[in-house]
């Protein structure tokens, strides 16, 4: 437990008396006239300390005079994040809120200031649906999806091999060696990827299947054997899978494809 945010008096050994306001109260309202809020620097979606309001990286009476001054003062500045400010959790920044961090630090019966508290390491709001998204934690891109069949056959024109498609460009002269010209079918690349898989094989007794994709980066591709008398040999082919990975931009490059011979009966390929 980090305890060094904690303002004078966190200690409750050090704690006076129970009902300090009535002391306090006459001196809030000299300090009120004598402090003017300066610009207090909480950026958005960063970790905070509950009640720091004036951004010190301490919590004492100075952020409850400052937020009495934020709220009372004609011209004081707005704050940066309102939920350093909102003391007590409940979505709104009021007087409520200045009352809470003076229990905090001088009523040794007031509850502690809810999560990330004083008495805890910065934090993240751990109520994210009240309306200030200051201190909440950042979202991150969703992650990797399932992969969606494009396309499946047997008579691609591209070389063998693995592929990993990352933009337009680089889908469009994948498809253009593929299908020998046309528009390949949509793809957002600002989150999905597409990967490939073509292979040619003698005859027409196989097909390959892209299985799964982890999101380290691992591709299983499956290759699948017709046993005769199942499958008697046709025609030679260049096989081909072609998926659309969803949500896979984040995952790092390059991916590694793994393949597994399967040995399998009746046809038709999966
Ligand atoms: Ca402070
Ligand atoms: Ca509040």
């Amino acid at each position: 437990m980090d305890s060094s945010i904690i303002g004078r008096n966190s200690d409750p050994r050090c704690r006076r008396s129970a009902n300090p306001f009535g002391r306090i109260a006459p001196l809030l309202g000299i300090l009120l006239v004598l402090t003017s809020p300066g610009s207090a620097a909480h950026a958005g979606g960063n970790p905070f300390t509950r009640g720091d309001v004036n951004a010190d990286a301490s919590v004492d009476i100075a952020d409850a005079i400052f937020l009495l001054g934020v709220l009372f003062l004609p011209g004081a500045p707005p704050i940066a994040c309102e939920d350093v400010a909102d003391a007590n959790d409940d979505g709104t920044v009021n007087i409520a809120d200045a009352i809470s961090i003076l229990s905090f630090l001088f009523d040794p019966s007031a509850p502690p200031l809810p999560e990330p508290s004083p008495t805890s390491p910065p934090g993240y709001d751990p109520t994210p649906t009240d309306p200030f998204p200051c201190g909440d934690e950042p979202i991150g891109p969703p992650p990797p999806g399932g992969l969606i069949r494009l396309a499946a056959g047997n008579d691609s024109m591209a070389p063998d091999g693995d592929y990993v498609l990352a933009s337009d460009a680089e889908w469009s002269n994948f498809w253009n060696q593929h299908a020998g010209g046309g528009t390949p079918p949509p793809v957002d690349f600002t989150s999905d990827l597409v990967i490939a898989v073509v292979i040619g094989y003698f005859n027409g007794t196989h097909c390959s299947e892209i299985a799964s994709a982890s999101p380290s980066g691992d591709i299983q591709v499956r290759h699948y054997h017709w046993q005769l008398p199942c499958a008697p040999g046709i025609a030679p082919t260049v096989v081909y899978d072609i998926v659309v990975w969803e949500n896979a931009q984040q995952v790092p490059l390059p991916l590694t494809f793994d393949a597994t011979d399967v040995d399998t009966c009746p046809l038709p390929c999966p």
